[in-house]
């Protein structure tokens, strides 16, 4: 949507449209480092060109007013700065409220209401990350309505983080909403997670493209089950600290592993660690050869990465397995893996700029074959990360 058809929506819902300031915070893609930024590892996501815009106007009362164009049939959300508590009748606003809930927490003052639009393009439960680009997006509104001039972008990932893990409940890592507030045009952002150290790394390449096919399936009770891994990879951890000295999954190697992993006297807490310190490794190498531009075997890593989240992570679903098995039998496809939480959502694949359209046309066929779903395959746009607009 335009400045100007963003404006026009924002005065039809709240009757006029003066002193009204726009943001944008996108959504993301990862490239590798799956399930690794709650075990201390790396990541290597990219920010996209899809996204949510949120227009905010402050109010002179104390009270919160939402809309949302995606979910225009739930009309304007109300709420109060007095009442900010996480409830499943207020839907989509329990992102942003959130996020004002965790400025407030951390003794910033948000002393009045707001009127606040929103619309997004992100597909949603397609793992693109959808809710981080929305939490960041009403933070750096937030910090710049309010005038709190201290936060860096890297803080305004913080506080969303610690919105969605203490407000919404989910215990998930930075990856996304650092990725949102921090994202470049045509690079990956390489993270360190344990320590919040990045680099930027180029992602434009020269002879491919970054590929998203969204499979169109979302389990049920993905929440759940991401919480459930996050528990196992700290079981893992706490039994392996009786034998190691080590702050979390991401400080050991493979060969430290191997050597101390009978100290994880449980099966699939062994699994879930051996992931997550593999996926680890995978990815500080990934990150090197893409810079180096070693694109094949950026490529290889992207496939070993699949096989872990689906075999010892298991995190993938039938679906999602299919079309990175359809992706992996074509030629010109360098790697392909799924990406995000898992439990469906979207694979991102390398693949070669002249076999674009044979990936398009073979995995939208096959997949449909073989499962009856229509995939939506989008060439992906590398982005900035969060911005004012005006
Ligand atoms: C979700 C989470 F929000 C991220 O923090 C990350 O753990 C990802 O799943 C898996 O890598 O997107």
């Amino acid at each position: 949507m335009t400045k100007d058809e963003l404006v026009g929506k924002f005065q039809e819902i709240y009757g006029g449209a003066e002193g009204v300031s726009g943001f944008f915070a996108p959504g993301r893609v990862n490239l590798i480092g799956e399930h690794t930024d709650y075990n201390g590892g790396h990541v290597l996501p990219c920010a996209l060109s899809f996204g949510t815009w949120l227009l905010a106007r402050k109010r002179q009362d104390r009270r919160l007013r939402f809309f949302s164009e995606n979910f225009s049939r739930l009309g304007v959300i109300e709420s109060d700065l007095e009442d900010l508590a996480c409830r499943e009748e207020a839907g989509w606003t329990n992102y942003p409220k959130g996020v004002i809930w965790a400025f407030r927490e951390r003794g910033y003052e948000i002393t009045q209401g707001l009127d606040v639009f929103v619309y997004g393009d992100v597909p949603s439960g397609a793992g693109l990350s959808s809710s981080a680009s929305l939490e960041v997006a009403a933070a750096l509104a937030l910090r710049e309505l309010f005038e709190l001039k201290e936060l860096a972008m890297t803080d305004l990932a913080v506080i969303s983080l610690y919105s969605e893990n203490h407000f919404n409940g989910l215990n998930c890592g930075i990856m996304d909403q650092f990725a949102a507030a921090m994202g470049k045009k045509d690079s990956a952002i390489f993270l360190d997670t344990d320590t919040l150290a990045y680099e930027y790394v180029n992602a434009r390449l020269d002879h491919a493209r970054i590929v998203i096919t969204n499979s169109k399936v979302k389990h049920s009770l993905v929440d759940s089950a991401y919480n459930d891994r996050k528990r196992e990879s700290d079981r893992a951890l706490k039994m392996l600290q009786r034998a190691v000295d080590i702050r979390g999954l991401g400080d050991l190697t493979e060969e430290d592993f191997e050597r101390c992993k009978e100290a994880i006297q449980d099966t699939v807490c062994e699994k879930r660690a051996r992931h997550a310190v593999y996926e680890n490794r995978r990815t500080i190498r990934a990150a090197a050869a893409l810079n180096a531009g070693r694109i094949e075997e950026f490529g290889k890593l992207m496939n070993e990465s699949h096989r872990s989240l689906r075999d010892d992570y298991e995190v993938s679903c039938r679906e999602v397995d299919t079309l990175v098995e359809i992706a992996w039998e074509i030629p010109g496809v360098l790697g392909s893996r799924i990406t995000g939480g898992g439990f469906g959502g979207c694979t991102v694949s390398i693949v070669e700029q002249d076999a674009f359209n044979r990936f398009r046309d073979t995995v939208v066929s096959r997949y449909r074959e073989k499962t009856g779903i229509t995939a939506e395959i989008y060439a992906a746009e590398i982005g900035d990360g969060a911005r004012r607009l005006w």
